[in-house]
């Protein structure tokens, strides 16, 4: 272990432009519970009823009461020794970029400057009916809240199943990963996209992808280098010998 960490910290110190792509496993140890695997919230509840646009709206009431139970837990808890790892990083290398699937918001809370949120924020709320977009820390936000602007129903600023990714955000992404000489891929399952397939434009353009994991994934054969363990564990050891 000591040896992959050492050549996976070597060809970090090369890199002239990084970037990493997290997912819930980052937050796992903050408390953030995962989607997928023995402990994820998809063990005992469908994700095509609780996070999917047509779920929404065949029943907003049920979807928000999972977001606003959600809300809740994020609220309670803070970034962990992973996300200070990757605000160092982020110190250390001019050209970075920080893509996360978390819609947390622990990453920015936690000191990361560069950071795109791809699946939204969970934090920011969208009117179903006049688009008004705005901020609301309020941990729960009640049965079926309602836009101040209009009354329209709100519903919570991420993005769900069978939607488009914001495009601005994804074109920036893709802009930066064909120039991007190594990437870290952390804590996620690999299996949702288009996330999951954005490694393979730094792989295309000859750069080298790093996945850091509990376990491996779909994706694990891809990779230059595999790091199995936590998160919070391996990045400060991995970053601070920089
Ligand atoms: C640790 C650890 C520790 C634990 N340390 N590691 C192509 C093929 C097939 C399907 C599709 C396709 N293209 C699109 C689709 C459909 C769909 C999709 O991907 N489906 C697949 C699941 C089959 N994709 C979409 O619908 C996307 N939209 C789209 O593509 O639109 C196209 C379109 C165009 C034009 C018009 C209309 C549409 C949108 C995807 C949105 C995902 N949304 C969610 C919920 C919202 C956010 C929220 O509430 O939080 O985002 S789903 C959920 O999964 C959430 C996550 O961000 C996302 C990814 O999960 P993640 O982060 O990987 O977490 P887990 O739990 O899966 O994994 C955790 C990992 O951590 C595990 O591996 C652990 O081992 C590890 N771990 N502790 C290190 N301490
Ligand atoms: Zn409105």
């Amino acid at each position: 272990m000591r040896e992959l960490i050492e050549k996976v910290r070597e060809q970090i110190r090369q890199a002239k432009q990084i970037a990493v792509l997290t997912g819930a496993g980052i937050s796992a140890e903050s408390g953030v519970p995962t989607f997928r695997g023995a402990d994820g919230l998809w063990r005992n509840k469908d994700p095509m009823k609780l996070a999917s646009i047509q779920g929404f709206l065949e029943n907003p009431k049920e979807v928000w009461e999972f977001y606003n139970w959600r809300r809740e837990v994020i609220a309670k808890v803070t970034y962990n020794k992973g996300h200070k790892a990757l605000v160092e990083l982020e110190k250390k290398k001019e050209n970075f970029l920080l893509i996360t699937q978390n819609v947390d918001g622990l990453h920015s809370l936690a000191g990361s400057k560069k950071v795109l949120e791809i699946h939204g924020n969970i934090w920011w709320v969208k009117c179903t009916k006049c688009y008004y977009k705005y901020e609301d820390r309020t941990p729960n936000l009640g049965e079926l809240p309602t836009c101040p602007k209009c009354g329209g129903l709100l519903r919570p600023g991420v993005v769900f199943f069978g939607e488009p990714l914001d495009s601005d955000i994804l074109d920036k992404c893709c802009n930066f990963l064909k120039h991007t000489d190594l990437m870290l891929i952390i804590g996620t399952s690999s299996v949702v996209e288009p996330a999951a397939s954005l490694g393979f434009i730094v792989k295309k353009a000859g750069g080298v992808l790093v996945e850091i994991n509990l376990e491996p994934t779909p994706n694990t054969k891809f990779m230059d280098y595999a790091i199995h363990g936590k998160a919070g564990e391996i990045l400060p050891g991995l970053i601070e010998g920089l």
